[in-house]
């Protein structure tokens, strides 16, 4: 629907019709990014759940491919679920992916490539002993999803984590495998946490202590650190946690106890879910694909036709401290606040938090000051993207980093949170940003990365030429100088492959 249209982002992967969700399998082979998920080729709302494809030589311009899987087989009647890739020692891919089974029980299965000549990857096959694994006792069978990427361990046999909870403590099960063909289930669990609930798109990955470039999924040395991630069924957000894998004991212990999996870090604090990584062989960097739905209306998709966006890939490293990685705008940013402020700016605000303040327009002393994107002349509708510094009466200094979604449309039928959290400031550097803007899209990251924020925001005035940028210092008792850089991007190609249907 032309009404609409405008709201199709432009440099962000997406299917040209219907619905998307997950990322699956995500993998460099011979010159080309895959990247499959999950997609309904019938409508754009979630059901039928096949396995779309697309490749790319550089994560930003793709062409869609003939979809991978359909849900052809008993063991994924119901749907082809969301799964992971891995490298074999002599090169080849198999996949192992959670099919809803013609019961909608959750099965996991395995395929592989047709043919490992075609740098395409274009057929797949299902290993005719599927399915490979079906629910332990003691796991309800719509609790058991997603494996991950499998991993090597010392004794050269393949080990993988799938989703589950027990009760209310969600968990990750943990098998080994030397053949992808029989497999052995360990006891306990690779991670257990209370309240957490269903642990859904589970990753685990190792982070270099020493150098900057990413790590193979196997690589376990004193030199790193894992990170586990979950994708948290009840509410909806991606939690990792920063720890080490025993690999004797089959545990990941995290380095801190009050930010473990699920309670603590969020990968990004808007709309963001179901991410996953994979070792990109080709840069030497991990890289991160994150799902970012609708925060529209049903109505307003069945309208326009299609839902969902991927984020624009990210990269994971280990932080100093803890861990790092406009319409159409990367804007890079950087803010100065004149160093008398915080001495002489009065303190009280020590309860603040993004999403319960009042959004941009709550002056304080120390902040709000940022950016307002996708904001027309008037600024009837703006997104503010910015930093809040809240000084306790105590004098101790705390950076909040948010996004207020309250004005960014005149629409109704959208969601219009204020997004944010803390995010952690080192000594003698200066507060740093980065948006991307497309359309529809706004992602925010601060701090190089340490805090992320994604949001999905639907102006109707502030489109195509109307949309502008502005910089604002809402701050009482702080004058703020700012350093911008700004790239006005263009339209990425994201294309069929000549001559190839996408019939499911
Ligand atoms: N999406 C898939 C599941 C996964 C969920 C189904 C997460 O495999 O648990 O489309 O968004």
């Amino acid at each position: 629907n032309s009404m609409l249209s405008w709201q199709r982002t432009a440099f962000h992967f997406q299917p040209e019709r219907n619905w998307m969700n997950d990322p699956n399998g995500p993998l460099f082979y011979k010159g080309w990014y895959h990247f499959f998920y999950q997609y309904n080729p019938h409508a754009p709302v979630w059901g039928d759940i096949v396995w779309g494809h697309a490749v790319s030589k550089d994560l930003i311009h793709w062409l869609h491919l003939p979809l991978a899987m359909v849900a052809d087989h008993t063991y994924d009647k119901s749907g082809v679920w969301t799964g992971s890739a891995t490298f074999l020692p002599d090169g080849k891919i198999v996949m192992l992916y959670t099919g809803s089974n013609a019961q909608a029980v959750q099965v996991q299965n395995l395929a592989y490539p047709a043919d490992h000549s075609d740098p395409l990857l274009i057929n797949w096959v299902k290993y005719s002993g599927n399915p490979v694994l079906v629910p332990p006792p003691g796991i309800l069978s719509k609790d058991f999803r997603d494996p991950t990427t499998a991993w090597l361990t010392s004794e050269g046999k393949w080990r993988f984590a799938i989703g589950s909870k027990v009760n209310k403590t969600g968990v990750a099960l943990v098998y080994d495998t030397k053949d992808f063909i029989n497999y052995e289930k360990l006891d306990g669990f690779l991670r257990a946490v209370d309240g957490t609930g269903m642990w859904e798109c589970v990753d685990f990955f190792p982070v270099s202590k020493t150098e900057e470039n990413g790590l193979d999924t196997s690589v376990n040395t004193p030199d790193v650190k894992h990170v586990m991630k979950v994708s948290l069924d009840d509410d909806r957000h991606d939690y990792y946690a920063v720890g080490t894998y025993h690999e004797k004991n089959v545990t990941f212990v995290p380095d801190d106890p009050t930010i473990d999996v699920g309670i603590g870090l969020r990968y990004d604090y808007g709309v963001y879910y179901a991410a996953k990584t994979f070792y990109d062989q080709n840069k030497n960097r991990r890289v991160l694909w994150g799902w970012i739905g609708e925060s529209d209306s049903e109505a307003a998709d069945l309208q326009k036709g299609w839902a969902s966006v991927q984020s624009i890939p990210r990269t994971v490293l280990l932080d100093k401290k803890t861990v790092g990685p406009a319409t159409q705008l990367d804007i890079i940013a950087e803010f100065k606040i004149e160093n008398e402020a915080f001495e002489k700016a009065t303190g009280s605000n020590v309860s603040f938090s993004c999403s319960s303040s009042g959004g941009a327009k709550e002056r304080g002393a120390l902040g709000p000051f940022g950016l307002l994107v996708l904001a027309d002349d008037s600024l009837s509708e703006q997104t503010p993207v910015y930093f809040y510094i809240a000084k306790g009466s105590d004098g101790n200094l705390k950076t909040f980093f948010c996004n207020d979604q309250s004005r960014s449309s005149v629409a109704s039928d959208v969601n219009k949170q204020i997004y944010g959290s803390m995010v952690p400031v080192l000594k003698g550097e200066n507060l740093s940003l980065r948006v991307l803007v497309d359309h529809s899209i706004i992602e925010s990251f601060a701090q190089g990365g340490r805090t992320v924020i994604t949001s999905r925001v639907y102006p109707t005035r502030a489109i195509y030429g109307a949309a502008k940028l502005f910089l604002f210092n809402n701050a009482t008792e702080a004058g703020v100088s700012a350093s911008l850089k700004i790239w006005q991007m263009n339209s990425a190609f994201i294309r069929p492959y000549p001559h190839l249907d996408n019939k499911s």
